[in-house]
């Protein structure tokens, strides 16, 4: 009786998705009749245990691909991968110009300033919910965040 009340109030301490945090999770806007758009984040695996992002949805558009850069004789194209390695204790980011979540065939155009939600997968971690804040067309960094917390 103890021990299992001990256990339930380490359970609620320490939520296991509390191992993936999703730092300034942001979209860029759409040009009109554009059925793609890019998501970036910074993912900070606290745990001791390397993970790995597998794949990523939203009700927002068909599907949601992992893409990085890749210079092609000075040509940057981009590829799919299969997964993003976050480090032990470390974290992986995804940014403008490299690793990024592509939203594909989108439902409607991304208007700067609304949020679009997105489940992410990861290996041992599991589903993390994050919410993408949409910054400006074109833009190369993150909007300023609203801390919820
Ligand atoms: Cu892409």
């Amino acid at each position: 009786m103890r021990i299992s009340f001990l256990l339930l109030i380490l359970f609620a301490a320490f939520p296991i998705h509390a191992q993936m945090q999703i730092e300034k999770p942001w979209a860029r806007a759409t040009a009109p009749g554009a059925s793609v758009a890019g998501g970036y984040m910074l993912i900070r695996n606290l745990s001791a245990a390397g993970d790995r992002l597998v794949s990523a949805s939203s009700p927002v558009s068909a599907k949601v691909e992992l893409h990085v850069h890749i210079n092609d004789n000075g040509v940057m194209r981009m590829r799919e991968v299969r997964g993003y390695d976050v480090p032990a204790k470390g974290a992986f980011e995804l940014k403008p110009g490299g690793a990024h979540l592509m939203f594909m065939d989108i439902k409607r155009p991304f208007k700067e300033g609304e949020k679009l939600p997105v489940k992410l997968k990861f290996e041992k971690a599991g589903e993390v919910d994050a919410e993408f804040q949409v910054g400006g067309l074109g833009g190369a960094a993150a909007p300023a965040m609203h801390q919820k917390h």
